[in-house]
């Protein structure tokens, strides 16, 4: 082992970003938050209201005192919390059916009857976390507010998905300019269950470690275009397996179905190709103008791997199962 450490010292000093090498090293990452999960811009529905605030705070700081080898907190939730998250299951429902592909669809069953999962009930991250690691080995962990790119993609190496606990203001329940609890478990959490999104999420974040800036931002638009907005093709439609999607009710049926009434300017759909994705530029606040399209979630985990391994790398991180660590290949 001593030689390999050298050179990843050697690696780390000259060309290499850090980067964590077992799961437990996540947790420097996750108190990085670019904001603090607390200080809402002044147009955050929620900026007004302090009792909002405080409640940020306080999961904000649950989170950052979590630990990778702690069972996560169980959160209470309050009746004006459950409220806003009825509100959005009972406008997702419908459209999941229509328009949620079919692995979803499978594991939102199964978050039913196992996770919690119902319109009166905001399911806990612990029992979430227990039933992935079961089921792909994937896990969830508590983070307070948004990461860089590069920390957000290492945590995926790890099968670690950082999630927020919060959840919207209740006085827009169908808007967040953030990612929260409705994002993460209606739109992430299923996902993960189904073995080949979580080999094709753990894919982009095994390419991410070490990976030099512009690599990443490269990943983090393959990301965004697949986990977030990603579509594939079932049965000669297009369905939806991305979160930002499948926790859209507006943006959910413009995607899947641009054909239907209202919609004026329908958005392109380009096959998935990570290399093409990889630089191709997108809004943050608007519909998007640009999505791809898998033929199936396998494929599209085939041509990933294809895309990570043409990546220019001075290494190649595998990852260890039975540690959850990673280890280097093909050092130059
Ligand atoms: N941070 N906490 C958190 N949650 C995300 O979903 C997230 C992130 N940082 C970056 C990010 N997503 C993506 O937009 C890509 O840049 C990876
Ligand atoms: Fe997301």
């Amino acid at each position: 082992l001593a030689p390999l450490t050298e050179k990843l010292l050697v690696l780390d000093e000259k060309d290499v970003h850090w980067f964590p090498r077992h799961v437990s090293e996540l947790d420097l990452i996750a108190h990085r938050t670019l904001d603090a999960g607390v200080d809402l811009e002044s147009d955050h529905p929620g900026f007004n209201d302090s009792e909002y605030r405080d409640r940020r705070g306080e999961l904000a700081r649950n989170a950052i005192q979590h630990r990778w080898d702690q069972p996560i907190p169980k959160i209470d939730y309050t009746k004006e919390e459950i409220q806003t998250w009825s509100a959005v299951w009972d406008r997702m429902e419908p459209l999941w059916k229509e328009y949620a592909c079919k692995e979803y669809l499978h594991s939102l069953q199964l978050f039913k009857e196992h996770c919690g999962y119902s319109r009166n009930n905001i399911p806990q991250q612990q029992d979430i976390s227990a039933f992935l690691k079961e089921r792909t080995n994937f896990e969830m962990r508590p983070v307070a507010g948004l990461l860089s790119s590069r920390d957000f993609l290492n945590g995926l190496a790890f099968r670690v998905f950082f999630s927020t606990q919060y959840i919207r203001h209740h006085s827009q329940p169908l808007y967040t300019p953030e990612p929260d609890i409705c994002h993460e478990l209606l739109g992430h959490a299923p996902m993960f269950a189904d073995r080949d999104f979580a080999d094709f999420s753990q894919e982009i974040g095994l390419a991410s470690l070490g990976a030099s800036d512009e690599d990443v931002q490269k990943l983090a638009h393959c990301y965004w275009f697949s986990v977030e907005f990603g579509l594939c093709r079932e049965g000669g439609k297009n369905k939806a397996y991305g979160a930002g999607l499948l926790s859209s009710f507006g943006e959910l049926e413009y995607a899947c179905s641009p054909e239907h009434p209202g919609a004026e300017n329908p958005p392109e759909i380009k096959d998935w190709d990570p290399e093409v994705a990889a630089s191709q530029e997108f809004p943050i606040t608007t519909y998007q103008p640009t999505y791809f399209l898998a033929s199936s979630l396998g494929d599209a985990k085939l041509r990933m791997r294809e895309y990570c391994e043409r990546l220019q790398r001075p290494f190649f991180a595998l990852h260890n199962a039975q540690t959850n660590s990673v280890f280097i290949d093909r050092p130059v």
